[in-house]
């Protein structure tokens, strides 16, 4: 029995209506800002969550539902069972074990690749054309695990790479000069991380490249000041955590801003963890590293034909030879 009575000749059919699907994998500290950022931005009509603990699980869920009212409606579920995430559009996966005091990186992958190897094939399965998206650290080299254990093609797997670092970068910089860091357009590529590539020849404002700008008004001291930016944004991660013991908010903004561009088809343009074999002289095997991609509802569309120095080029190579030479220690 209908709560409402349907109207003088009406079709008792509706039109199949097109949902749109998210999961997420992992309710912890990341999964969680994630999850609530695509809620509070109406991304998603249904939300499935995962995780291997039970009762976090669904307090999360719980909580979350219990915002209903103040929020754009949207279906939120939770299960360890995987069939609960079946016809997902985008599976977003933030799973990942945290690092043992004393414990080597390797080593740590070796757990994350284990857990991945139990966490990708199901989800693979019961949606078989959904895009990737992977946040778990290392981030590059689990892309690389996802899409190797997905099968998928490798436009349907991405990782959420140094969209947060050029976040950061933009914000600093906007901090640096007293502007709103949405008029800075400036990419952090490569590793997400220690090895990350500022490349110095994007970065404008309003339109004016910085870089050229400055050098016209002969303050080459600014690009020093440049520098010291890029240094801060790869200490970022570390301060926060060691501060408040997590990073969460601005990586759950990041990630929610690629969900939107995928899901609605936004064709915007983000530095992504991609397959960059072939992408300005990166070759000798299959490295997933972050470049400035455009995005949309069939994944990643394209990488920008962007114009790197011979610097950055060769900063973006050791890159990508850092991350292979992990890849060979995996044995996939
Ligand atoms: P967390 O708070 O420990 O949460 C991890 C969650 O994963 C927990 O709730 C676990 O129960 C769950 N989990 C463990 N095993 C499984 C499994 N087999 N299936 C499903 N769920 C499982 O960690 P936090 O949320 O802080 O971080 C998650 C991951 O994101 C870590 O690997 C971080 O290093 C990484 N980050 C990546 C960033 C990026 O820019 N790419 C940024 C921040 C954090």
């Amino acid at each position: 029995q209908s709560f409402f009575k349907p109207i003088q000749g009406a079709s008792p059919q509706s039109p199949t209506s097109q949902i749109t699907k998210i999961t997420v994998v992992g309710v912890g500290n990341v999964g969680m800002a994630i999850a609530q950022t695509i809620l509070t931005q109406g991304i998603a009509d249904e939300i499935a969550l995962v995780d291997v603990n039970v009762d976090k699980l669904r307090g999360e869920m719980l909580d979350l539902q219990h915002a209903a009212a103040f929020l754009p409606r949207t279906k939120i579920s939770a299960s360890i069972d995987y069939s609960n995430t079946t016809g997902s559009d985008l599976v977003i996966v933030t799973a990942g074990a945290r690092q043992i005091t004393g414990e080597s990186r390797l080593n740590l992958l070796q757990r994350n690749l284990a857990l991945f190897s139990k966490v990708i094939p199901p989800l693979a399965a019961k949606s078989p054309d959904t895009i990737f998206l992977i946040v778990s650290n290392p981030v590059d080299v689990l892309t690389y695990v996802a899409w190797k254990l997905s099968g998928f093609p490798s436009n349907r797997v991405m990782g959420s790479g140094t969209n947060l670092d050029s976040s950061r970068f933009r914000f600093l910089i906007a901090d640096h000069l007293d502007l709103n860091a949405q008029d800075v357009q400036a990419y952090i590529v490569g590793e997400h991380g220690d090895s990350s590539v500022a490349l110095w020849s994007s970065i404008s404002v309003g339109g004016v490249p910085i870089l050229s700008f400055l050098e016209r008004q002969q303050i080459a001291y600014e690009k020093q000041t440049l520098e010291k930016i890029h240094k801060k944004v790869v200490e970022s991660a570390y301060e926060v955590i060691s501060l408040k013991g997590y990073t969460s908010w601005a990586i759950g903004y990041s990630v929610a801003s690629l969900a939107r561009t995928i899901l609605r088809d936004q064709r915007s343009i983000h530095p992504v963890s991609v397959l960059a074999k072939g992408f300005h002289g990166i070759d000798g095997g299959e490295p997933f590293l972050s470049l400035p991609a455009q995005l949309g509802r069939n994944g990643v569309l394209g990488v920008t034909n962007v114009n790197l120095t011979e610097e950055e080029a060769t900063q973006l190579r050791v890159s990508a030879r850092t991350i292979l030479e992990v890849q060979a220690q995996l044995g996939i």
